[in-house]
């Protein structure tokens, strides 16, 4: 059987992911690669449901209930859109994943790593991303540009200051953890420079297409 690549991009709010994921896909695709570009939550009809009630409907979650919202939304994603595409050989660039999950609610919020790991286990399995990309910056950086772009924040954007110095804490233990694994790119600079970043780290760690 064909198995694609699995690549997620990370980080805190405004962080370049989505110009970041932009730039890599469209030379991956110049490179003759299928890619699958996709985010969580959502990336499925069913998973973009669940997106619409934990970024938009002011519920007031409990940290468990919304691990549980983002296990849903990522088990639909899973069935309907990232395994079919890593069995027909295709790459998978995903904006956010379980990465997220433990940075959001379990450094973010204070659930249990614990708890998070068992879910992982549960709904993940062996489809782990092949390299994770951390996108680093200071969140008050992140968080100008984000709210520069957008309209309205998010609930996520609302949270507090030290909430989001908590997630970039949690992305960077995370990167310590699983080195083999991730990437951490300084996102500070223009976008060409981190694109450069980006591109190297999915050279060097990936080969194949990415190489030639
Ligand atoms: N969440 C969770 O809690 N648990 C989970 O398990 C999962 C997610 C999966 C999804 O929001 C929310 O769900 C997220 C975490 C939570 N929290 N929030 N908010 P989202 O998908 O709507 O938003 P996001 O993932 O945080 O991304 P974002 O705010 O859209 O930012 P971004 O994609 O990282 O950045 P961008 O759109 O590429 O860039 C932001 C702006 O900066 C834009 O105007 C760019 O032109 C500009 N930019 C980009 N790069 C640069 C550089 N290098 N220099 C200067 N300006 C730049």
């Amino acid at each position: 059987m064909t198995i694609g690549r699995f690549i997620t991009f990370e980080g805190g709010e405004g962080a370049g992911k989505t110009t970041q994921i932009a730039r890599l896909v469209r030379v991956l695709r110049a490179r003759g690669v299928e890619v699958v570009q996709t985010r969580e939550p959502g990336g499925s009809p069913s998973a973009e449901a669940v997106r619409d009630l934990l970024l938009h409907a002011d519920h007031g979650w409990e940290p468990l209930s919304e691990a549980l919202l983002h296990y849903a939304a990522r088990c639909e994603h899973l069935t309907a859109t990232i395994r079919p595409a890593l069995a027909r050989g295709a790459w998978v660039v995903c904006d956010r994943f379980s990465d997220s999950t433990r940075a959001y609610q379990g450094f973010g919020l204070g659930l249990d790593i614990g708890t998070l790991e068992a879910l992982e286990h549960m709904v993940v399995g062996s489809t782990r991303p092949d390299l994770t990309l951390i996108l680093d910056l200071p969140p008050e950086v992140g968080l100008g540009r984000a709210t520069g772009r957008k309209a309205a924040a998010d609930r996520y954007e609302r949270m507090s200051e030290t909430f989001h110095s908590r997630l970039r804490e949690g992305f960077l233990a995370i990167a310590a953890r699983a080195p083999e694994r991730c990437a951490v790119i300084d996102a500070e600079p223009g976008e060409e420079q981190v694109a450069e970043a980006v591109f190297r780290a999915v050279r060097e760690r990936l080969g194949g297409p990415a190489a030639a």
